[in-house]
């Protein structure tokens, strides 16, 4: 008998069995489906269509669960088994699928099939990724930038993993755990994570002197990109081409973002990973989805023994790059990414990168960073992954035939036809299996190796400071301040006074004044500088190694914060819009709520954004157009000041519209607007700020060069 307490049973019917084929905005892709499956039906994994996914079975209306409820119990097991382990390193990462385009033949250089011929497209797909932080951490971490590209070429996959730095930080693979145990989150106490600012990675970057040109780059402003869509990629070590008569050239691998290079400012990073925590994957995602495909051109650097033997530096070392002005990067394809992936799990999260994937053409040298990672990207994907058949997954399995004589294991999805599973073996036909393809295969370079077994760090290595000093020398006073603002703001968080002292004394070696000021920033006196390995070789600074040098004149892939107050001349606004969007940005409009703005003409503005939930950190440029009424508004409105006040500090082109006084009086930036804030009410005002946001940020604003 129900008793009083008895609820009225639930419905029957659940909503996701009666109504989901109406409901679907897509096909109905995103439930799993079962092969060759279009079926609207909710099914078990085993295909069993299910009843009711809202109530698990129960004896009687308020009983127990039952045990042969089998629906219920597949569905919780397999949610407890739904978490993979996350990357040792680069955990946080965003992906997108693209296609490269070669455009002349490099076959003199090269037999790899991706540069046989103009015009050959070769299906790609890339990961970005932050290093040091957990897959839940943000966007704009000062880190490096991890550019996975893998092409699916016609002779097995090519995984070229790089960075978005030429150089690394260490120079034998042997160091690596030590480098990333030190970057991570101290084990003691699980913080801080996605940030090298904290005394266990210093300790570690101050005690070898090799990871010193690293860490030049990593305070500079390449660590903190605008977008995926506008930094660089390096292949960074020295890789081998060789071509159909096996005669090889040493080759280094360079990305360059057709957007061009952008980079945000350091406080605006910090407030960014605030504001929108995944403002890199989510521009990613509105530039493919918009259509806006973004593009990097591939170049190469080829040189030969006598270039290699001649160069101060040893190619093979990875804490070095060879400089644009002595080997010039020859452009050979462009790659376009142009469609977002299904499903983020499947592709991003399983795509498994390892550097030991090369097709023929493209081979190893003696880095020995290079051969380390050749084993670890392995190993790696089984622990990841969890069978060693995961080149089967959709987004591994290469695009071109698969025989192999390798059988089982978990999760075997290929049903591997013929009777011998082993070679040499006397069948014929399809039950033979595979043959070797000798000259036709990944011949090695024939490289002579010799000289006795022994650990040992060669000479050629031991410069740890010439090129750190070139980066350094090579940049703009702009470029320069935010470097040593980095190294003080970094050191600044170590609790060790020892460990800022090390760094000191190590950079020291790099250049006089960086220390000073390092030493100045910090408060500290500085101390004697550290003993160097080798002498200073004197170098000629890289004009290709600056941002702000190479900058590109252009608003294109870029966003306007267009804030709108009640009363905005509708004329004004409309100008604003089109002339930014001709010139190649996005508009988004923001007012003090999400309804939007009333204008001039009497229509409704519809916002994207109230001001509360976009901080001018979330764009490149910003715009406020308002009537008397509305400008009230925002100058009482806190984020509608701060929303000004940063976009001013973070040096940043700005327009101004209409009854604007209240707010840039309460902004606290009366009397200090300068000439990159400019009037746009007027047709030429509106035609000059359009022109103005394609050139740089009003760096006259930085006190800190
Ligand atoms: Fe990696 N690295 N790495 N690395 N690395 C991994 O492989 C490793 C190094 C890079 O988006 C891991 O699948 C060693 C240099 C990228 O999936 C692991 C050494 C460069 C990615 C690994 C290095 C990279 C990884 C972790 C020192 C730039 C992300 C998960 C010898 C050229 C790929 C994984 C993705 C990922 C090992 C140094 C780039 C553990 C041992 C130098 C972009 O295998």
């Amino acid at each position: 008998m129900p008793t009083k307490k008895q609820k009225p049973a639930a419905r029957a019917t659940s909503r996701a069995t009666k109504d989901a084929p109406q409901d679907h905005i897509g096909n109905g892709g995103e439930l799993h489906q079962v092969a060759g499956g279009d079926s609207p039906v909710l099914t078990t994994a085993h295909g069993a269509p299910v009843q009711d996914d809202n109530n698990s079975l129960r004896a009687g209306d308020r009983g127990p669960t039952l045990l042969e409820d089998h629906a219920f119990r597949e569905k919780i097991f397999h949610f407890d088994h739904e978490r993979i382990p996350e990357r040792v390193v680069h955990a946080r990462g965003y992906g997108a699928h693209g296609v490269f385009e070669c455009h002349e033949s490099l076959s003199d250089l090269t037999r790899a099939s991706v540069f046989a011929e103009a015009g050959k497209q070769t299906e790609t797909f890339v990961r970005f990724s932050t290093v040091a932080g957990n897959l839940g951490s943000f966007d704009l971490a000062r880190d490096v930038r991890g550019f996975a590209t893998k092409f699916y070429t016609d002779e097995g996959n090519w995984d070229l993993v790089g960075n978005n730095i030429p150089v690394f930080f260490i120079q034998d693979a042997v160091k690596f755990p030590d480098l990333v145990h030190s970057v991570k989150e101290e084990p003691d106490r699980g913080f801080p994570q996605a940030q090298s600012a904290h005394d266990t990675f210093w300790d570690f970057a101050s005690l070898m002197p090799e990871s010193t040109h690293m860490t030049l780059w990593q305070m500079s402003d390449r660590a903190i990109p605008r977008s995926f869509r506008m930094m660089e990629g390096f292949g960074v070590h020295t890789f081998r081409f060789v071509n159909a008569a096996g005669e090889g050239t040493f080759v280094k691998f360079h990305w360059k973002p057709v957007l061009g290079m952008q980079s945000v400012v350091w406080n605006e990073a910090v407030k960014i990973n605030g504001a929108d925590p995944d403002f890199h994957r989510r521009d990613l995602f509105d530039a493919i989805t918009a259509g806006d495909f973004p593009q990097w051109e591939l170049g190469v650097q080829v040189f030969d023994d006598a270039f290699a033997d001649a160069f101060d530096f040893d190619v093979l070392d990875a804490t070095k790059i060879v400089p644009e002005e002595l080997v010039p990067v020859r452009t050979v394809g462009t790659m376009t990414l142009n469609r977002v992936v299904d499903n983020v799990f499947a592709e991003i999260e399983q795509v498994a990168f390892m550097t030991q994937n090369v097709p023929p053409g493209i081979d190893f040298t003696n880095d020995p960073l290079l051969q380390g990672r050749n084993f670890s990207y392995l190993d790696t994907q089984l622990k990841r992954l969890g069978s060693t058949n995961f080149s089967q997954l959709p987004v591994n399995a290469p695009r071109c035939p698969v025989a192999h004589f390798q059988r089982d294991g978990h999760m075997q999805t290929s049903t591997q036809p013929g009777r011998a599973a082993y070679e040499p073996n006397s069948f014929t036909g399809s039950d033979r299996g595979p043959r070797e393809a000798g000259p036709d295969g990944h011949v090695p370079f024939p490289e002579q190796v010799e000289g006795p077994t022994r650990r040992i760090r060669a000479a050629s290595f031991r410069d740890h400071y010439s090129q750190a000093r070139q980066f350094f020398l090579s940049q703009t006073d702009v470029e320069q301040g935010h470097i040593v603002a980095a190294y003080v703001f970094e050191l600044g968080k170590c609790e060790i006074p020892a460990i800022r002292a090390r760094m000191v004394a190590n950079l020291r070696n790099v250049d006089e004044s960086l220390a000073a000021r390092v030493a100045d920033g910090l408060g500290m006196p500085l101390p004697a500088a550290s003993e160097a390995a080798a002498p200073l070789v004197e170098t000629e600074p890289s004009p290709a190694l600056s941002i702000l040098g190479n900058a590109k004149e252009t608003f294109e892939g870029r966003k306007l914060g267009l804030l709108v107050g009640d009363g905005a001349d509708a004329a004004a606004v409309k100008r604003v819009q089109k002339g930014v969007t001709k010139a190649g940005g996005t508009v988004e409009v923001i007012a003090a709520k999400v309804g939007g703005a009333t204008l001039s003409d009497g229509t409704l503005l519809e916002a994207k954004q109230a001001v509360a939930g976009a901080p001018s950190v979330l764009y490149d440029t910003v715009v406020v157009l308002t009537g008397p009424a509305g400008g009230q508004a925002l100058a009482d409105e806190p984020a509608a000041r701060d929303f000004l006040t940063d976009a001013f500090t973070h040096y940043k082109v700005i327009g101004l519209g209409g009854s604007t006084d209240a707010l840039v009086d309460a902004a606290g930036l009366a009397g200090k607007l300068d000439d990159a804030c400019l009037a746009v009410g007027t047709a030429a005002g509106a035609t000059a700020y359009v022109a103005r946001i394609a050139g740089p940020r009003q760096w006259s604003r930085d006190l800190s060069a």
